[in-house]
């Protein structure tokens, strides 16, 4: 029997093109949303590994040292920093249903290098990303001997979250630098996906990690 039908082999119709290109347009459409979740939560879990890390980093340098990083100044007097921070690229402002305080984590009062007290022995009035004025005697940290500075403690000066933010801790509420009557805790903080503070950060309220941001607390058991 013959067939009566004539293909054209020449090349693909301009429908079948346009089918094509269709299924193509929704498979992509229904994959992104989900690899994009799958890039948020590797992000987040990069963050919390982060924060986890640094907060490991203090505790080994209270230990050695003696003090947690709240010094910014030579000699005992200089105990005034209210936030360490991982890099100068910082989040502001608060996200949704912010706990009180918490755009302070972005500006509140004295801040220091985290690379000052964890990559460089710097603990005192200088801060600098090459280690100048690092190992002063004293005014920074021994480096021989008991209570000396054994680190680096972390593998870089200078870090930022997945979102190119810098990690915040609190030092304010350190032993020796709060003398206030809330029992605040001490965490290391990213802003998280938002780029934007939910953690509360106010003496008035204690505090806990809140919204898309991402946390270690820093155990103090003295
Ligand atoms: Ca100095
Ligand atoms: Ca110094
Ligand atoms: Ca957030």
């Amino acid at each position: 029997m013959k067939n009566t039908r004539s293909f054209d082999r020449r090349g693909f119709t301009l429908i079948e093109i346009v089918i094509a290109v269709a299924i193509v347009a929704i498979f992509a459409a229904a994959m992104s949303p989900m690899v994009f979740r799958h890039l948020e939560a590797a992000k987040v879990g990069k963050a919390q590994n982060e924060t986890e890390v640094i907060a490991s980093a203090v505790l080994s340098y209270y230990k050695d040292v003696g003090k947690w990083p709240i010094t910014n100044l030579d000699g005992p007097t200089g105990n005034r920093i209210n936030r360490v921070i991982s890099s100068t690229t910082m989040a502001t402002g608060n996200g949704p249903n912010a706990d009180p305080g918490a755009r302070n984590w972005g500006s509140y009062g004295t801040t220091k290098m985290l690379g000052d007290y964890l990559y460089f022995n710097n603990p005192d009035d200088n801060a600098s990303i090459t280690g100048s004025g690092a190992n002063e005697d004293g005014q920074d940290w021994p480096t021989s001997g008991p209570g000396s500075w054994e680190g680096p403690y972390i593998d870089k000066y200078d870090l930022s979250d997945p979102w190119g933010h810098a990690y915040v801790i609190n030092s304010h509420y350190f032993p020796g630098r709060y003398t206030g009557s809330i029992r605040h805790k001490v965490f290391v903080l990213s802003a998280g996906p938002n780029g934007l503070w939910e953690t509360g950060f106010s003496d008035a309220t204690p505090e806990n990690v809140q919204g898309d941001d991402v946390g270690t607390l820093i155990t103090i058991t003295n």
